[in-house]
């Protein structure tokens, strides 16, 4: 479909703003019961996350028997995964085979951004821009605007980047890179002094990488991060025949646990202080050795029992430190911190990488930037110079895209205004005050803490199954009622209160954007929270207004 131009004000039945994951089966939804939509994504293509984060190394750590879509078993049958964590290539390349499988491009407008959205008498008008990548540059006027009955926000968790602002650093001469926003032809550091801001998952998978083509690499780290190994392998066709001759059961089993991924290795039935430090060591060497996020799950308490954490934090520590030569690197990568409060790493060599004599660490609480140069960063009294400056510093997370968009809502209500204190919703779908506008995997719904592509996908059932329950039985609009979101915000504050997820400063709770509030914005627990939107669906769509 091309732009949508000028006077011509088009109306459908749904506009979805994202053509990630969640705006594409969105719209195969919408579709499939009957109603018109339109997809508007900023990008040139599908994809998302998928789209945007190509740096060196860019990886799920999510199996890929799990991070795929389940609402097509054709689908999921005839898909080949060729590791047992894609690729973002691959992964890219699921997403397009996707969108021509089920024919999604003809209604999807591309290199366009949704800047506004009024809610007026029963509809959205939705007003767009058409803008080039990869500098954002508008195209002369070339604006439209829509009216649509309802608006699904399906802008991503991860989607607007966070580029964290350093004394001039408008004099740096050399080349600066965002992981989430990465040249589409990549990038060759071949021969090239190449300095990573960050060390969350971006930087983690990407440092490995760049540590192999890089004259010399230096690791910027203002927060140590736990990681533990992926093991990622070659996907074994045997494991992959059981899986898919018994999906559904896979699946089921995912997602009845709490992070709606790994149903075949369940969370250990005990907590970690109440074993002894054979048995301790023995069941986290285990995970250690089988790889990846469920790792946590040797013990069923590491997030709710400080003393248990300190154990498998300790265990982790020690595998740092017999990894990392040199000592005084290893005290540096050694965390201090909850392990699991910020989301755990999964790498590849990460901390083998700090063998490789090209290879620096510079502990930024140490040794602070205190500005740029044009040809390099004064790193304390010294500068380094670099030919490159990659920020892995992560995203304005869970609210940031939508925050871009300005979005006014029943009576002038100015959404920003109605979170100026932090994200309020109600089952982390609907907000008081925004009749017809739907968000999927928002603040105060499992998102993050789950597989996504999970609750992606039960999300996207929920709402049009609304919508067709609201077509059935003659229901123009649905507004969340105001008791509901505030019994929803303290039930979401409640469950939170009981982990350890607030004791640390992450991009959960919103910390790592200077000015942002403190709120802790996921939901932890899928099950549980399944089942209550479920509920809230049987009974009429109890806590909304229609
Ligand atoms: P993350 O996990 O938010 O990591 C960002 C990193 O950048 C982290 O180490 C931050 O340190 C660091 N950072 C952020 N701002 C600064 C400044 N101003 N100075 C120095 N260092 C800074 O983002 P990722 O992209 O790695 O991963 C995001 C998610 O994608 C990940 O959790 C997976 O779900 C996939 P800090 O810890 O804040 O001190």
């Amino acid at each position: 479909m091309g732009a949508l131009r000028g006077s011509e004000q088009r109306r459908y039945d749904v506009a979805i703003v994202g053509a990630g994951f969640a705006g594409m089966y969105m719209l195969h939804r919408a579709r499939s019961a009957g109603f018109t939509a339109v997809v508007f994504e900023r990008g040139s293509g599908v994809g998302g996350t998928w789209y945007w984060n190509r740096y060196p190394g860019a990886r799920c750590d999510v199996p890929s028997l799990e991070y795929s879509y389940q609402f097509s078993d054709d689908l999921q049958q005839e898909w080949e995964w060729s590791e047992k964590y894609a690729t973002q290539p691959e992964i890219l390349r699921y997403a397009e085979h996707v969108a021509d499988r089920f024919d999604l491009r003809r209604d999807m407008v591309f290199d366009t951004e949704v800047l506004s959205m009024q809610w007026r008498d029963d509809s959205w008008l939705v007003s767009t821009r058409r803008i080039t990548e990869p500098a954002g540059a508008v195209h002369g006027d070339d604006s439209s605007t829509i009216a649509a009955r309802f608006v699904v926000l399906a802008t991503g968790c991860l989607s607007s980047a966070n580029k964290p602002r350093f004394p001039d650093d408008h004099r740096f001469a050399g080349h600066t890179y965002h992981t989430g926003a990465w040249p589409k032809d990549g990038v060759d550091f071949s021969g090239q002094r190449v300095a990573v801001i960050g060390t969350g998952s971006s930087g983690i998978q990407s440092v490995p990488m760049i540590a192999t083509e890089a004259a010399h690499l230096t690791v910027l780290q203002r927060t140590p991060a736990y990681s533990v190994p992926a093991r990622n392998q070659k996907m074994d066709p045997q494991y992959v025949a059981g899986v898919k001759a018994n999906y559904k059961e896979f699946r089921r089993k995912n997602s009845l646990t709490r992070a709606a991924l790994g149903g075949d290795t369940p969370t250990g039935p005990h907590g970690a202080n109440e074993v002894g430090d054979d048995e301790r060591r023995a069941a986290l060497e285990a995970r250690w050795q089988k790889g990846g996020l469920l790792f946590l799950g040797a013990f069923n308490d590491a997030l709710t029992n400080p003393e248990s954490n300190r154990l498998i934090a300790d265990f982790v520590r020690d595998k740092i430190r017999s990894i990392v030569r040199d000592s005084d690197t290893a005290r540096k990568l050694v965390p201090e911190s909850i392990i699991g409060c910020k989301r755990l790493c999964v790498d590849t060599d990460y901390y083998d990488t700090f063998n490789r004599p090209n290879v620096s660490l510079i502990d930024l609480r140490e040794t602070p930037i205190e500005r740029f140069t044009e040809k390099g960063i004064m790193l304390g009294n010294t500068e380094h110079q670099f030919d490159a400056i990659v920020f892995a510093t992560g995203f304005d997370a869970m609210t940031g895209a939508i925050s871009k968009i300005e979005i006014t809502g029943r009576d002038g209500l100015s959404l920003r205004d109605a979170w100026s204190a932090g994200p309020v919703n109600y089952l982390g779908l609907g907000v008081h005050g925004f009749p017809n506008l739907f968000t999927i995997t928002g603040p105060g719904s499992p998102s993050v803490l789950t597989n996504m592509i999970v609750s992606i996908e039960h999300h996207v059932e929920w709402i049009a199954d609304c919508l067709t329950w609201m077509s059935n039985n003659g229901k123009t609009t649905i507004e969340v009622q105001a008791d509901a979101q505030e019994h929803w915000v303290q039930h979401v504050n409640t469950v939170a209160g009981m982990t350890l997820y607030t004791s640390c400063s992450s991009w959960y709770l919103g910390a790592n954007v200077p000015g942002k509030p403190r709120v802790f914005m996921p939901l932890p627990g899928f099950p549980a929270y399944a089942q209550r939107c479920a509920d809230v669906a049987q009974n009429g769509y109890v806590g909304f207004q229609t």
